[in-house]
């Protein structure tokens, strides 16, 4: 079923802001985003963790609230003025959603916000108003060699990307990169609002799900300072694929599991994308540099795992099956780690083979 486009002028979204983590146990997902990701605290209680990147000057990028089962229960944007919540009030109300608006002290640190399970069937939240909070890019003095510097963006499981990517092209996000078969089929593809490649990207699979939310460094080494300090705390097992280079997007990444299993990506120098002209990249699924830039293997479990999201009564949303063809399907063999770029067999270079 296509998702109509709405006669009411869409929101305008300043970024992504905020994601709201369930989380099982606070006292050890604290210590993964404080103690080892050195994320800050901006105020805490013995439910909730209000946490901002070095760079931030609002009150909080990802909320840490204790509960029963693990899961997503916000994906928050920031708009650009208090009527763009009237904006998002009328556009999702026109498409059926369930709309809530939530007066200022609902959620800490922001002013009125906007919450709807949107068409996907997704947790989505806009605010506008905000309470800043001390900008620490200067306290260098509190920087680590890991420094994660601002939010960057998500990443979301939908079973049908092409129907997630038309409504949000409505909701006035644009596609960057993309991934594509010969046959036409959408595995994902990267949309932004601000200018970089994106704020969301729709990755192909059962949804709806949380595949990850991605928190910036400002250099390389950093991203490397992280994993040598995961190693030193005997937490390898947290790494789950890289550090490496990606083709799509072309940053540098790494991917975490906290302690619940949700996925963070440490992520760090894409490219500006704000031009009107900004060219789209399509890429070939069969392409094996296009989600490792060397041509590394990426692990089965990033393409399978994704963390649950909540419907506005906090009940875990239930999952519609993917229907068209899998990425890991078509891209990964029998042992997990096969390649299957086109053209490799002629030119010999299929794994083990030699000239
Ligand atoms: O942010 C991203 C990602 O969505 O996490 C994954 C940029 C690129 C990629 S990919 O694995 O496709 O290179
Ligand atoms: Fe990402």
């Amino acid at each position: 079923m296509t998702i109509p486009t709405p006669q009411s002028p869409a929101p305008d979204i300043v970024r992504c802001a905020s994601m709201e983590l369930v989380v099982s146990d606070l006292e050890a997902s604290r210590r993964f985003y404080v103690d080892v990701l050195d994320l800050v605290v901006t105020e805490e209680d013995s439910e909730t963790v209000y946490l901002r990147s070095l760079e931030e000057f609002i009150h909080h990028n990802l909320i840490l609230r204790k509960g029963p089962v693990p899961a997503v229960a916000a994906f928050s944007y920031r708009v650009r003025t208090p009527e763009d919540l009237d904006r998002a009030v009328a556009f999702y109300t026109e498409l059926g959603c369930r709309v809530e608006r939530r007066a200022e002290g609902f959620v800490r640190g922001v002013g009125d916000t906007v919450r709807v399970t949107d068409p996907l069937g997704f947790p989505y939240e806009f605010f506008h108003d905000v309470e800043h909070v001390e900008r620490l890019a200067w306290r260098y003095d509190l920087h680590t060699p890991g420094a994660l510097v601002r939010i960057d963006h998500f990443n979301q499981v939908t079973p049908d990307v092409p129907r997630a990517v038309r409504y949000m092209e409505d909701l006035g996000f644009r596609v960057t990169e993309d991934i594509q078969d010969e046959e036409g089929t959408t595995y994902a593809a990267w949309m932004r609002r601000k200018p970089t490649v994106h704020d969301t990207a729709m990755t192909g699979g059962d949804g709806p799900r949380m595949h990850h939310v991605a928190f910036a460094t400002h250099e390389k080494h950093n991203i490397l300072a992280i994993c040598d300090k995961l190693g030193a705390l005997r937490m390898s097992d947290a790494i789950e694929r890289g550090p490496g280079r990606h083709g799509v997007s072309n940053a540098f990444y790494l991917y975490l599991r906290d302690p619940d299993g949700h996925r963070v990506e440490i992520y760090t120098q894409d490219y500006w994308t704000g031009d009107p002209d900004n060219p789209v990249v399509t890429w070939d699924v069969h392409d094996n540099q296009r989600r490792d830039w060397w041509g590394n293997p990426v692990v089965p479990s990033w393409y399978t795992d994704a963390s649950l999201v909540l419907d506005l009564d906090g009940n875990p949303q239930p999952l519609t099956k993917r229907t068209d063809a899998s990425e890991m399907a078509v891209t990964i063999g029998a042992d997990g780690f096969s390649y299957t770029r086109k053209g490799d067999a002629e030119h010999g270079f299929k794994l083990g083979n030699t000239l």
